[in-house]
């Protein structure tokens, strides 16, 4: 228990000194579909740092939780699969979108309304996190 306090401290003071090594833009999501219990968040994640990077885990202030999905076909259907690690290289800019990788909001507090931004924090390797701001588009 102390460890992952120590854990937890260090990444904490970490994240507040160092730069972002993540360029993050076009942070959107869909609004929701009555009734849905999901949503769907898309960016563009550039790594602008000198070293290869691992996206280890995704929260959102939206949802109970949040993961990196991408699309697989299997036995001739499409369907989804959640990444619990994405590594990407430096300079290596890796495309959120339809049909491929996303992010899964999973269990939405409240539907997802045109115009509104909430928080993504992604989580990677260093012990770092980045915070982002994504708007929520009309379908
Ligand atoms: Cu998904």
């Amino acid at each position: 228990m102390l460890k992952l306090l120590a854990g937890l401290a260090l990444m904490v003071s970490t994240s507040a000194m160092a730069q972002d090594a993540l360029n993050i833009s076009d942070a959107r999501a869909k609004e929701s579909i009555p009734g849905s219990q999901n949503g769907v968040a898309f960016a563009t994640i550039e790594n602008t740092s000198s070293s290869p990077i691992i996206i280890t885990g995704v929260s959102s202030s939206v949802s109970k939780m949040t993961q990196i999905h991408t699309h697989v076909m299997k036995d001739g259907m499409m369907s989804m699969k959640h990444v619990p690690e994405l590594s990407i290289q430096p300079g290596e800019q890796v495309v959120f979108q339809s049909g491929g990788y996303h992010f899964m909001l999973m269990g939405l507090k409240e539907p997802l309304v045109k115009g509104e931004t909430f928080n993504l924090t992604i989580s990677y390797d260093t012990n770092q996190t980045q915070l982002i701001s994504v708007q929520v588009e009309g379908r």
